[in-house]
């Protein structure tokens, strides 16, 4: 019998943690993680699940999910101690056939639920695992402080958010050539809130939550959270020239992105490469 805690994808699901948390983007219980397990990463573990715990309304419908295993942060859980004992801070859930109900099956050893933010999670993974033909499978939510500052200080649109990010770092565009999606404030933790974020989640990889986070959604737990550093990087260059100055001196132009997508060989949707004043 294979121990849970030995099986690859929850080490780097604890390494994501551990990660996060030394970037500073998990105050207290700020944040959470989602993995959609594959089938043959469940069959090590299987012994050591238990399928006689009480099924719990998820608060949102998520048929396209049905039977899937899910690893999650816990609800009021820390981040920082999530390397410490993942067994009390993390847990392994089932969604039932429905796609309404989830079954604790491992971990939270101390009781508690998954992340608040499950709704969320779960949308955006019947999203994603659905556009991308069972591609991705992680789902980060996290607090950076840089990223968080710019919604209070750029127009919450989608285009000026990725145009200004782009600008940044010129490897920006081609780590998120879809660009960024941006939710105005909203209640977190709900349905709505799940609703505004799948929908982005259907063009972008990357939904930002004013005057709260961001979301991302990737292939592995690498890809997520490179993802997260990039855009929270580029967020940081963004508030320092900001800082220094209400107008940047030169930039990268529309035509200068172009030549970069022709050789990256990436598609950069003209609707964020248009002519400022
Ligand atoms: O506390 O980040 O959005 C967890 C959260 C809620
Ligand atoms: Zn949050």
């Amino acid at each position: 019998m294979n121990s849970v805690l030995d099986a690859p994808f929850v080490q780097g699901f604890v390494r994501l943690c551990g990660d996060g948390f030394a970037q500073n983007w998990h105050e207290r219980n700020g944040g959470n993680l989602t993995y959609r397990i594959r089938p043959e990463e469940i069959e090590p573990i299987r012994a050591q699940l238990r399928a006689d715990g009480p099924w719990q309304d998820i608060g949102t419908s998520v048929p396209g999910l049905a039977g899937e295993y899910f690893m999650a942060t816990g609800s009021g859980k820390f981040f920082r101690n999530v390397p410490l004992d993942p067994e009390d801070a993390a847990c392994i859930v089932r969604i039932d056939e429905a796609g309404e109900k989830y079954q604790v099956q491992w971990g939270l050893k101390n009781g508690g639920r998954p992340t608040s933010e499950l709704p969320s999670h779960l949308m955006n993974h019947e999203v994603k695992k659905a556009l991308t033909g069972g591609a991705h499978r992680v789902i980060y939510h996290a607090h950076p402080a840089n990223v968080i500052a710019l919604t209070f200080v750029l127009p919450l649109e989608d285009q000026v958010f990725t145009r200004e990010l782009w600008e940044m770092a010129t490897e920006c565009p081609v780590v998120f050539p879809e660009g960024v999606g941006v939710v105005p404030w909203m209640v977190p933790g709900g349905r709505d809130i799940a609703v505004a974020t799948s929908r982005l989640m259907q063009k972008y990889n990357v939904a930002i939550w004013a005057h709260h986070g961001v979301f991302c959604s990737g292939r592995d737990f690498d890809e997520t959270f490179g993802l997260m550093h990039t855009v929270e990087k580029s967020a940081e260059i963004l508030v320092k020239v900001l800082s220094m100055t209400p107008k940047k001196r030169q930039t990268i132009q529309p035509q200068e992105f172009r030549d970069l997508a022709r050789d990256f060989h990436v598609t950069l949707p003209e609707e964020f490469l248009f002519e400022k004043e």
